[in-house]
C-alpha cells in the first residue's frame, strides 16, 4: 500500500489465467505485479479485468474495481451466442492488420466494425509491404473502401511506412493490434518498439498461416510514450453489439433509397446497392443477420433467466404461504 489513502490505481498490462500483470500508477516506485483479482469481479457485469484495463488494487494488493471502460474491442466468446468478450479496454485507436499481397478485405470491414461498436476508431496497417510494389496505393485504396482515415503499408525488413505508422500513435494513448495470426502484428510491435522483444515465427510454408505465436494481450509502452496493445491472431470474428457499425457510407447512402424501409436488397431506387461495393453490401447483409441472430439469442436467454428468477420468488412465496398456514 502506498502512504496516500485511498485504494492504489493501476493499468492491467496482460491476462493470465487467474492472475493480471498490472502497472501501479503515481510515484509508488514500483514496477509491474502479478496479482490476483477479487471473486466477485467475475459476477460483475464487467467480466474480469482484461489488458488496458484500470482498476483499484485493495490493501492485499488484489484488483477490487475495474473502472468504467471507454473504448474497448468486444467480440462475440468463440463458441457462444450469449457471452461476450472483452478483448482489450480503453483503447483509443484500432490497427487493423492485414498482410500484402492480398488482404483480406472482409476480415478488415469486420474488424472496423468491431472497433466501431466499441466506441474505437480504427486505421488500416497493410503488413509485408516488401511482398507488393503498390503498398502504399492500395493501403490508401483500401483505407478509403473500410471508411478509415488511415492507411499506411510498412515493411518490417526494410523499415518502409513504419516512421508514418508512429505518427498515428499519439503519446499517452492506446492503441491495440487486430488482425488474423502471422499478419506480423509482433514484427511490427517489435519495429515499434526498437527492440525484438515480442516473439514471432515464420508462416506455415504450405498455406502462408500463422502459428498462433502470441498468446496473451500484452499492453507495452513505445519509446515515443503511445501505448501499444499487441494481441494473438483472431481465428473468429463474431459481432457481439452494433455489428454494422462502421458501415457509415451504407448508413449516409440509404437515406437516398427510394423507399424509407429500403432493405438495400434488390428494390428498385436503392442508393445503397448503387453506390457500394457488392462484395461490402453483401458483408454488411450477412453482418447484420448474424447481429440479429446474437440479439435473438441474448433475448432468449435473458428471458430465461427472467422465467427463472420469478419462478423461485413463487416457489418462496408458496413456501411462505404453507409456513404461514401451518
Ligand atoms: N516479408 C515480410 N515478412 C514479414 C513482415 N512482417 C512480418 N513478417 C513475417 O511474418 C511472420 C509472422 O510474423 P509475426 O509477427 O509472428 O505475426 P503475428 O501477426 O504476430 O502472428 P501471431 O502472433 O501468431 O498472431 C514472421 O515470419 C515475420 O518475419 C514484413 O514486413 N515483410
Ligand atoms: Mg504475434
Ligand atoms: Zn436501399
Amino acid at each position: 500500500m502506498t502512504p496516500s489513502d485511498g485504494p492504489r490505481r493501476a493499468r492491467v498490462l496482460a491476462q493470465y489465467p487467474d492472475r493480471w500483470l498490472v502497472q501501479p500508477t503515481g510515484d509508488g516506485g514500483s514496477g509491474p505485479l502479478l496479482v490476483p483479482a477479487r471473486g466477485r469481479l467475475r459476477d460483475e457485469r464487467t467480466g474480469p479485468p482484461v489488458t488496458g484495463d484500470w482498476v483499484d488494487l485493495d490493501e492485499a494488493g488484489a484488483i477490487a474495481h475495474i473502472h468504467d471502460r471507454a473504448g474497448t474491442i468486444v467480440r462475440r466468446a468463440a463458441g457462444s451466442a450469449t457471452t461476450g468478450q472483452v478483448l482489450a479496454a480503453n483503447v483509443d485507436l484500432a490497427l487493423v492488420v492485414e498482410p500484402l499481397p492480398d488482404p483480406n478485405v472482409r476480415r478488415a470491414e469486420r474488424l472496423v466494425a468491431l472497433a466501431a461498436a466499441g466506441g474505437v476508431a480504427g486505421a488500416l496497417v497493410l503488413t509485408k509491404a516488401d511482398r507488393a510494389d503498390d503498398g502504399d496505393e492500395r493501403a490508401v485504396t483500401l483505407a478509403r473502401h473500410l471508411g478509415v482515415p488511415d492507411g499506411v503499408a510498412v515493411s518490417a525488413p526494410s523499415g518502409e511506412g513504419v516512421a508514418i505508422l508512429r505518427t498515428l500513435l499519439v503519446p499517452g494513448e492506446t492503441a491495440v493490434l487486430l488482425g488474423p495470426s502471422g499478419a506480423g502484428k509482433s514484427t511490427l510491435a517489435n519495429a515499434l518498439l526498437g527492440t525484438d522483444r515480442q516473439a514471432t515465427s515464420d508462416v506455415r510454408a504450405a498455406d502462408d498461416r500463422g502459428r498462433h505465436t502470441t498468446v496473451t494481450r500484452e499492453l507495452l509502452t513505445l519509446p515515443h510514450g503511445a501505448l501499444l496493445i499487441d494481441t494473438p491472431g483472431i481465428r473468429e470474428i463474431g459481432v457481439w453489439d452494433d455489428g454494422t457499425a462502421g458501415f457509415t457510407d451504407i448508413d449516409e447512402l440509404a437515406a437516398g433509397c427510394r423507399f424509407a424501409d429500403c432493405a438495400h436488397d434488390g428494390e428498385p431506387g436503392c442508393a445503397v446497392a448503387a453506390g457500394v461495393d457488392p462484395g461490402r453490401l453483401a458483408d454488411w447483409h450477412k453482418l447484420r443477420r448474424e447481429q440479429a441472430w446474437v440479439d435473438d439469442r441474448r433475448a432468449a436467454s435473458r428471458e430465461r433467466e427472467r422465467r427463472g428468477r420469478s419462478y423461485s420468488r413463487l416457489q418462496r412465496e408458496a413456501r411462505k404461504i404453507k409456513g404461514g398456514g401451518a
